[in-house]
């Protein structure tokens, strides 16, 4: 077998594949000429549990459709060599927030044969209230497979997209065919408006942000304008209003040269959300037992308000916020870390992001020094498998392919630090892992790639009655650890970690679809210039 990225690979750029179980290659063009031939040294891979290699075909150039076939007589999928070889890819990835939408029809014009008409307008019980009150909540993207609305995935999701948008805007002249297309504001902030626009309204007079809108259980696999149960607004939780904070503070930035109003009421919403913080120094949140949806439970909220407090000292300049970021990094947080949990590299963006001199020297250079030694450590751990996946056995847990692009992430915020090339590659082979060069030979991104999965766990793909799915999706990916019905059977035990996902909607664990699994592909394709 042999696995290659579905989509394709740069004219110029480093051209890599996996073999496996086999010797002896030969590259095909589309006419099924030998352009290339070889043999690879296999060594034991602990990640997908074979014996692989490397094929090393950068000398390629000519561009064009090619396939590879090895000595058993397997044929790889077949892939392109170009100058934008994703296609579409980019936009799709930014197109799925759309789709995601809640409390707006998605019409044909805009979503073609997947429209939908309006869902979850109806008023949200905000939990514990006292007295009980309801409230309008209309807005948000469901998060994933199901339809409820998280702050603090939203906040992430978000993130990313904006923090690509600061570092290239134009990578954003895109026309995503939304409602807002030819605006004048780029589609991507309009997107993320719908986003931001909701948040507000989780946000309490005092400053507080509810953790969540969801129903008291998961929809059926419904339509989502056929779901009536009614959203409860849990609790606010200090996860949430720190990363309201900081993103709303970021979103001030970003949105300042292009919608002044929307900008003030970030700005007004992010210093709010620190008074609340700054009341509430030892706050968590714990899910109420009784409402059982997501929780994105999280012990641990220094990274979130580290984030907060390196966005909140951009917006008025505060000195606590340096006290309090240094406080934070004395218990070592992770800051390379940009997952929903775990948020600390976020906040190492901000600072690396924002003007020279902005921040004291000492903690620009500490968040520098800590970015690139988990860079190089992720170079070091890809270096040495067959498949240049940054990844070790027992990391295939659930969202593993969020981790994937989390780590071509500090990848290429690494080379935007150093312009070293060798950051650059090493991202591209984590993008080639998502898009086919896996064990599995699967393009985790659906309608990208000869055998792209498509049958994830996502409630309108279930039930809208399309045999064709939306294309643009990420799948969660490989999870060795188990958590659904699907995931636990015999057919996945005993697997090797890179293999222990099922292309089936039953499996939420392996095959659900996020808003936060979509948006570090984003960025990465930003970067790449996709
Ligand atoms: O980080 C630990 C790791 O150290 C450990 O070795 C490994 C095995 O035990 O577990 C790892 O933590 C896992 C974590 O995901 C990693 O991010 C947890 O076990 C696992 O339970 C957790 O799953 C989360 C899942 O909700 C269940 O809580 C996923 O991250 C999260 O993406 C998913 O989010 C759901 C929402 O709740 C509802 N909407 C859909 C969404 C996606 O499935
Ligand atoms: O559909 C739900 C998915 O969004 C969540 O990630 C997952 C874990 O919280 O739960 C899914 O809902 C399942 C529930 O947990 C168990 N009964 C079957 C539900 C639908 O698969
Ligand atoms: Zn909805």
């Amino acid at each position: 077998m042999i696995a290659v990225n579905q989509s394709g690979y740069v004219t110029k750029g480093v051209k890599h594949a996996t073999i496996a179980g086999a010797k002896h290659y030969e590259l095909h063009d589309a006419k099924g000429s030998v352009v290339l031939s070889g043999d690879v040294k296999l060594i034991h891979d602990e990640n997908s549990g074979a014996e692989a290699g490397l094929i090393d075909f950068s000398e390629v150039e000519k561009a064009g459709t090619y396939y590879f076939t090895d000595e058993k007589g397997s044929q790889s999928a077949r892939f392109v060599i170009g100058r934008k070889p994703y296609g579409d890819l980019y936009r799709d990835a930014m197109r799925m927030f759309y789709f995601q939408r809640c409390g707006m029809e998605l019409t044909p014009e805009y979503a073609g044969k997947f429209a939908h008409k309006a869902c979850h307008c109806m008023e949200a019980r905000v939990l514990k209230s006292r007295p009980a009150r309801r409230q309008k909540l209309l807005g948000g993207w469901h998060d994933a497979g199901d339809y409820g609305r998280y702050v603090t995935a939203g906040a992430v999701a978000l993130a990313h997209m904006l923090y690509a948008f600061e570092m290239k805007p134009k990578a954003f002249d895109v026309s995503l065919n939304i409602p807002e297309s030819g605006s004048g504001i780029p589609d991507i902030l309009s997107e993320c408006a719908w986003e931001l626009d909701w948040m507000l309204q989780m946000q309490e007079k005092d400053g507080g942000v509810h953790h969540k809108a969801t129903s008291m259980h998961f929809a059926d696999f419904i339509m989502p304008e056929d779901d009536r149960l009614v959203p409860v607004m849990t609790p606010v939780s200090s996860l949430a209003t720190a990363d309201q904070a900081a993103v709303m503070a970021l979103a001030s930035r970003i949105y300042e040269p292009y919608d002044k109003k929307r900008a003030a009421k970030y700005k007004k919403s992010a210093l709010l959300a620190a008074k609340w913080l700054q009341a509430n120094p030892d706050f968590l949140f714990k899910n109420p037992s009784d409402v059982h949806t997501g929780t994105y439970e999280d012990r641990c909220d220094a990274d979130e308000r580290l984030w907060a407090a390196a966005e909140l000292y951009l917006l008025d300049g505060k000195d606590e916020w340096i006290w309090l970021i240094r406080q934070i990094l004395e218990i070592r947080v992770n800051t390379t870390a940009l997952g929903w949990a775990d948020v600390g590299g976020l906040a190492a963006m901000a600072v690396l992001l924002s003007p020279a001199g902005t921040f004291p020297k000492d903690l620009r250079t500490r968040f520098k020094e800590l970015w690139i030694e988990g860079a190089d450590r992720l170079v070091t751990i890809a270096s040495e498998n067959p498949y240049e996946l940054a990844f070790r056995p027992y990391e295939f847990h659930w969202g593993s392919n969020m981790q994937v692009l989390c780590n071509a992430m500090v990848l290429l915020f690494a080379h935007h630090l150093t312009k070293d090339k060798k950051y650059a590659d090493y991202a591209r082979f984590q993008l080639d892992y998502i898009l086919g060069r896996n064990a599995l030979d699967i393009s985790y991104v659906t309608g990208h790639g000869e055998r792209a999965f498509k049958d994830p766990h996502n409630r309108p793909t279930v039930a809208d009655g399309i045999e064709e799915v939306i294309p643009g999706f990420v799948s969660g990916g490989p999870n060795a650890h188990g958590g659904d019905t699907i995931a636990n059977r015999e057919t996945l035990k005993g697997k090797a970690p890179m293999c222990c996902y099922a292309d089936d909607w039953r499996s939420y664990s392996t095959n659900e679809i996020t808003i936060y699994w979509n948006s570090p592909l984003v960025f990465v394709l930003a970067y790449l210039g996709a």
